[in-house]
């Protein structure tokens, strides 16, 4: 009996996931499974992909918007509408994809250190890494907090550089003037799965104008610009109707899930304040947040290591995550590059070492929450 009791105790059976996925319900999905099965139009810019994206890039306050298939394909389709050669400055602090969009274009990457607050690129070490060869800029916005646009931007046009940030935490995001969307050259949103707004699979470019927005257009349609006419050697980039239809209904949807993500982001800041040795990431010039992730740093002078507290999680059925570590700069095709040293990197180095992202999603009960939350207090 009593061991039954300890065993319970360690392991809660119900396991809790870093996030998941807000869905409609299968009822509200089906009508536009019936539509699509009546007209057969699965892809290629149907219906639902044309209202989809006038709908998306009015909530998302931008006028000129591209979906793709996902984020990954959009940002190596953005560096190609803007022709990016040679070296790409961006940050070691990421998920993969941001780097290898830049080999996918045999461009060269070019790490640099991130900001210790917001754990975004550090404008302060941009230009000390711009070389005769350097072409853009291409920053993350980290867990939904914005770059610092405004330097970012001062610094590329001093030097004549174009920038492209991978934006695929940012959904609804505005910083100081509006949608940080609308900053840089052009933007690109992941709707993934994990994303605070899915599609399934799914993303998009944010783009300034109709002419960039159009030439994309050929890109990820393999370059086809009539039925007749290939003007470059583009790559299939679409968005299906499925994948738009389940957009339309989550935009329905989304302001009360960004809401509820606020409330569990709100018990779980409370809750750590208790806590000595956890840091909360804290974005800046943030206007209107997305709550997409709940990054902690686990300090050396909280009791346990992060990677032991990162076990006592999986013990326990709660699969926290340590985005970003590895750091990108760690990985085998890119650790042989001159700026991909911890030296280069201290910042970044450090930071991969202490992160541990808390599980966040609309549907995460207050008690799981609390679950989370019991586990760090370490003073029981
Ligand atoms: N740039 C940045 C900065 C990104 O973070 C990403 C993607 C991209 C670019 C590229 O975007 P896409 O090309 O994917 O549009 C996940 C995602 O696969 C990846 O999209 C995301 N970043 C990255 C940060 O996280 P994993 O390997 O951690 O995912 P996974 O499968 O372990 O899922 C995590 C948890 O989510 C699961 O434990 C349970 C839950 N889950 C996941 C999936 C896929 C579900 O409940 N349902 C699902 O269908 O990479």
């Amino acid at each position: 009996m009593d061991y039954k009791v300890r065993v319970m105790d360690r392991r809660d059976p119900e396991p809790i996931y870093v996030t998941r996925p807000e869905l409609p319900s299968l009822e509200e999905f089906i009508p536009y499974l019936r539509k699509i099965w009546d007209s057969k139009v699965l892809t290629n810019g149907g219906p639902f992909h044309h209202q989809f994206e006038q709908e998306l890039g009015e909530y998302l306050g931008v006028k000129h918007i591209a979906l793709f298939t996902n984020a990954t394909i959009g940002l190596v389709t953005a560096l190609q509408a803007l022709r990016i050669s040679g070296e790409v400055i961006t940050t070691p602090y990421s998920f993969v994809a941001t780097a290898h969009s830049l080999l996918w274009n045999g461009i060269k990457p070019v790490f640099v250190d991130i900001d210790p607050t917001t754990l975004n690129l550090d404008p302060a070490k941009i230009e000390a890494a711009i070389t005769p060869q350097t072409t853009a800029i291409m920053p993350v916005h980290c867990y939904g907090h914005p770059c610092d646009v405004e330097r970012i931007r001062s610094i590329a046009d001093t030097y004549g550089l174009k920038v492209i940030y991978d934006a695929a935490h940012a959904f609804g995001v505005d910083a100081d003037n509006g949608s940080v969307l609308a900053h840089g050259d052009l933007s690109v949103l992941s709707f993934h799965a994990t994303k605070v707004f899915t599609t399934f699979e799914g993303g998009a470019i944010v783009c300034p104008d109709e002419k960039t927005r159009k030439r994309i257009n050929y890109l990820k349609n393999f370059g086809f610009a009539d039925e007749v006419t290939v003007v470059a050697p583009g790559i299939n980039g679409k968005m299906s109707e499925f994948n738009a239809a389940l957009g339309l209904l989550q935009l329905q949807e989304i302001d009360l899930a960004i809401a509820k993500r606020g409330a569990i982001d709100a018990r779980y800041r409370a809750g750590l304040k208790h806590i000595e040795g956890i840091d909360c990431v804290q974005g800046t010039h943030e206007r209107r947040r997305n709550f997409a992730y709940f990054p902690i740093l686990v300090r050396p002078d909280y009791p346990l290591s992060r990677d032991a507290l990162f076990q006592e999680f999986r013990d326990q059925n709660i699969y926290v995550r340590r985005y970003f570590y590895p750091l990108i700069s760690d990985f085998p095709m890119y650790r042989g590059l001159p700026s991909a040293t911890h030296e280069n990197l201290p910042v970044a180095a450090k930071m991969a070492q202490q992160v541990l992202c808390l599980p966040i999603y609309p549907s995460l009960p207050a008690d799981q929450v609390d679950r989370v939350l019991n586990l760090l207090d370490r003073r029981s």
